[in-house]
């Protein structure tokens, strides 16, 4: 199966981030704590070409923090870049680190012109948020649905410098499979674009076999439900997801299933880890 959702506005922002790079001295490039490889776009490597970039791995409150250091060390692995956790919870310590890191970073750029820095990701991973850390207030709007941002949007920060934000970017087709549940999964390609129970039985299978003592422990069960069915069944019948004569609603239960694992509630869980080097 593959997956098609690219609206309308991205063709522009894809454009408008061609257009506007060769002006900017570092990209700050965000991607998602818990899929750190599914949700790097491609593109944005491509349109930074040998320019430095910083790897802000948004919502890291939301991940396995183990899993999460590893993926910085990978990421810092790769030549010329420099990565960094970050979270919403921890506000001042963001926005101190990439203050720093885009400063350092920027050091060769001609001193009398300010350090120009690009923010670019696919939806929802959290780039306008970074830009209200940054700025310490509300500039920029967020959303907890993909595509809130649709044009870019530039901000002068306190320490002088200038900071783009711009509008999420998907690839026109998402082929590989995985890759694309686990974006949906994470909110990063709208509802509307896949079914729940898709998602939902995607998600089941995940936690099933990678994280069975946070499920146990936070749908209450008895034991290991044998399969992604039974576990949508157990979430049916406690969350009340039922149709009419009490059999489960497995469409509703995928979606309950869905926003508590958005939302953090199952625990925090990283859906990849990065390659054993
Ligand atoms: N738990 C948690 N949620 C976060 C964090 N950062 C951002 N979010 C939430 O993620 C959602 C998306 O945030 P945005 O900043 O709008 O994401 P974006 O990348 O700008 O999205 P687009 O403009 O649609 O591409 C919002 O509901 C934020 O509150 C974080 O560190 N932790
Ligand atoms: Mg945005």
């Amino acid at each position: 199966m593959s997956l098609q959702w690219y609206p309308g506005h991205m063709t522009k922002a894809r454009r408008d981030l061609l257009a506007l790079m060769p002006s900017q001295d570092v990209m700050i490039e965000v991607i998602d704590s818990r899929l750190p490889e599914a949700s790097s776009n491609p593109l944005v490597a491509e349109v930074r070409g040998a320019k430095p970039v910083i790897k802000v791995l948004t919502k890291s409150d939301l991940a396995d923090p183990a899993v999460t250091r590893a993926w910085v060390a990978f990421c810092e692995g790769e030549p010329g870049v420099k990565a960094f956790a970050a979270t919403t919870k921890r506000p001042q310590v963001t926005r101190q680190r990439i203050t720093e890191l885009c400063q350092h970073l920027a050091q060769h750029r001609r001193p009398d012109r300010p350090v120009r820095a690009l923010i670019a990701g696919v939806p929802n991973v959290g780039k306008s948020t970074l830009v209200n850390i940054l700025m310490n207030r509300v500039v920029a709007k967020v959303g907890d649905k993909p595509a809130v941002t649709k044009e870019q949007q530039a901000v002068h920060l306190p320490s002088g410098i200038v900071l783009t934000d711009s509008p999420g970017l998907m690839w026109p087709k998402i082929e590989h499979e995985p890759r694309a549940f686990r974006l949906a999964l994470a909110g990063s390609i709208p509802d509307t674009a896949i079914d729940y129970l898709t998602i939902g039985m995607f998600g089941a299978e995940f936690l099933l076999e990678r994280y069975p003592d946070l499920v146990i422990a936070h749908y209450k069960l008895g034991a290991i439900p044998s399969n992604a069915e039974a576990l949508l069944g157990e979430i049916g019948r406690r969350r009340g997801a039922l149709r009419k004569g009490g059999t489960v609603d497995l469409h509703k239960a995928a979606e309950v299933l869905v926003h508590e694992f958005r939302a953090g509630a199952i625990g925090q869980i990283s859906l990849e880890a990065p390659p054993i080097s």
